[in-house]
């Protein structure tokens, strides 16, 4: 159905192209053409080279794979931040009016690529892919250890999903934040130098040239994260309220104030699952295989009318946890590839049959869907990303969020025909697990903090007890046992290595993934967005290539408009959940509501 949907829009999307914009072009329209189709080559074949050897290095952690990587690293560098594409681009640029605006759009992008690593001060690029190179190579190899024995992330969260013991869950959570002060001293220097490659490119620093993705200022950023947490914080209140008297029972305990970290399932206190019984679907993964799941997972957008996922997807990909004892080292996060910008996408996971992981391998595949869909020949290689970051995090939430609604569920056979879903349960559930306590630590803890050290400078020894006012005013959640200064606990959570001033972009795709189901369950399936299902609909399929085949060849805020006719707010996710605020509200009649 697609190459039918691909010719149409080839015709429609001739504006876009340099050659055929004007009829005559202007003579910087020219030589942006001629400058343009240099850099996007050399852009894809460094990208390439670089994103091979990264791969290799993080599923196989070895000194020889890490000087591999710094090697492609430095090279990539010396292309992107070499200081005549940069003063090419920017001479381009003062003749704004003579180009076209897909020109335009390349070369800020192109800028904002160079800023990761400007040549113009190559001691300092150097220094940065070294210490990233690091970084990567210590997050990507830690052993964690209970009682001096090894212990996966896979185990940590199978065993902080079902212990009832809290002495042990106290030591299980424990040992998940032992990474924090082997990542620190590191973390500090990448600080700088992250902060210095941005400076270098006349950006405050290395959070305000993250930001600038979207065309916003830091302080633009933290505002529009801050306005949707005040919008939720009503919810919240009431879901933590809730949350804390649930646990309180299950775990035989006085009620706190402040929910205790390792009373949450999630290392973080990121995602709440498994408070509500009605809602588990757990048992329903257990006679099922980690093949399932990923197969599961593309079918559902196979189901839309996508094409399968490339042959090389299945051969190089690295979806499954290591087998016990194997000497090999890998990343356990789970992360999708576009390789070459092309059609080689590999997905590192560690997928287990259970429905955390049968989200997270729909929320990968978004990436890889995202990937293919604008891998065509009217995007250039520069815009081979998504509208905004946000949107690429977006679409697999999305698709998660689908693949978790109780219709979906039945019409696959992965809950009983006969299966009678409570409701409510099962609208607290996509709160707590997949949506308003992750809003607080997503624009809340992590965005603030991060914030924090990278434009307002936070001195080091008052990072751990910054993390934990964010985690304690905005979550109202609470350490088991003082955190001082020796821990780092930002830094055991992933991105904070290697994905930096990144975490509101998933903040960023929840709010998102509530537009664009809502229009999808009531405009295209005219269906309840709560209890909904998209399975093989191609009419879902085609407004979603819509947006994904645009790739960043146009505004983000125009592409979201056209495509929902809204702007970026929790007007959806608010509806979505509204008859949750009454129903918690007598449940937590004569209770204490939140922490202050
Ligand atoms: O990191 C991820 C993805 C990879 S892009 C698995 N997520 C965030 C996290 O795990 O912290 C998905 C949602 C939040
Ligand atoms: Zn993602």
């Amino acid at each position: 159905m697609f190459s039918i949907l691909c010719r149409a829009v080839f015709v429609g999307a001739f504006s876009l192209l340099p050659a055929f914009a004007f009829a005559v072009d202007s003579p910087a329209q020219e030589r942006a053409d001629r400058f343009l189709s240099l850099a996007n080559a050399g852009y894809q074949a460094l990208y390439k080279v670089n994103s091979e050897a990264q791969w290799v290095a993080i599923t196989d952690v070895t000194p020889e794979h890490d000087a591999a990587a710094e090697t492609a690293g430095k090279a990539a560098a010396a292309f992107n931040g070499n200081p005549a594409l940069i003063n090419e681009a920017r001479d381009l640029l003062t003749h704004k009016a003579e180009l076209n605006e897909l020109t335009v759009r390349e070369l800020n992008q192109l800028l904002l690529n160079a800023a990761e690593g400007p040549m113009t001060n190559p001691d300092l690029v150097a220094r940065r892919v070294e210490a990233e190179t690091k970084q990567a190579s210590i997050l990507n190899s830690f052993e964690f250890k209970v009682d001096g024995r090894s212990i996966t992330t896979n185990q940590i969260d199978d065993k902080l999903n079902s212990s009832i013991d809290l002495n042990e869950r106290k030591a299980i959570w424990e040992a998940s934040k032992e990474s924090g002060p082997a990542l620190k001293p590191n973390l500090v220097r990448l600080r700088e130098l992250r902060n210095g490659v941005a400076k270098e490119m006349k950006y405050p620093d290395y959070f305000s040239l993250e930001v600038a993705s979207y065309g916003m200022s830091a302080d633009e950023m933290l505002k529009l994260q801050e306005s949707w947490m005040a919008t939720l914080r009503p919810l919240y209140l009431q879901l933590h309220t809730w949350a804390k008297y649930k646990l309180a029972e299950k775990f035989h305990q006085p009620v706190p104030k402040k929910i205790p970290a390792h009373w949450i399932n999630n290392r973080w206190s990121q995602e709440w699952t498994g408070l509500v019984e009605a809602a588990n679907i757990d048992k329903y993964f257990t006679d099922r295989s980690a093949e399932w799941v990923i197969k599961t997972g593309e079918q559902f957008y196979t189901g839309l009318g996508f094409t399968p996922l490339p042959a090389t997807f299945w051969q190089r990909s690295d979806l499954y946890p290591l087998p016990p004892g194997s000497k090999r080292k890998k990343n356990t996060h789970a992360s999708c590839w576009h390789i070459d910008l092309q059609d080689d996408i590999r997905s590192l996971q560690s997928i287990e049959p259970n429905s955390r992981w049968f989200f997270t391998a729909h929320h990968e595949l978004g990436h890889g869907y995202y990937f293919k869909a604008y891998s065509r020949l009217e995007v250039p290689y520069l815009l081979r990303i998504g509208a905004a970051p946000g949107f690429h995090e977006g679409i697999g939430e999305l698709i998660a969020l689908a693949s978790s609604q109780v219709p979906y569920l039945q019409s696959r056979g992965i809950l009983p025909a006969d299966f009678k879903g409570d409701k409510t349960a099962f609208l607290l559930d996509d709160a707590l697990a997949r949506s308003i306590p992750f809003i607080f630590f997503a624009s809340g803890t992590m965005t603030h903090w991060e914030a924090d050290i990278y434009a307002r400078h936070l001195p080091p020894d008052q990072w751990n007890a910054r993390w934990w006012k964010y985690v304690s005013d905005l979550q109202g959640i609470e350490p088991p046992a003082a955190r001082g200064e020796d821990f780092c606990d930002a830094a055991t959570k992933t991105h904070i290595n290697d994905n930096p001033a990144y975490y509101y972009n998933y903040a960023f795709a929840t709010v998102f993934k509530f537009q664009l189901h809502d229009y999808i369950a009531r405009k295209i399936l005219h269906q309840d967005p709560r209890s909904c299902n998209y399975a093989d609909n191609k009419e879902v399929g085609t407004w979603l290539n819509n947006i994904l085949k645009k790739g960043g060849t146009e505004d983000w805020r125009k592409v979201l408009k056209e495509a929902t006719g809204e702007d970026i707010s929790t007007r959806a996710m608010a509806e979505y959940f509204r008859p949750l605020q009454s129903w918690l509200e007598e449940q937590n009649k004569g209770r204490q509501i939140g922490w202050e």
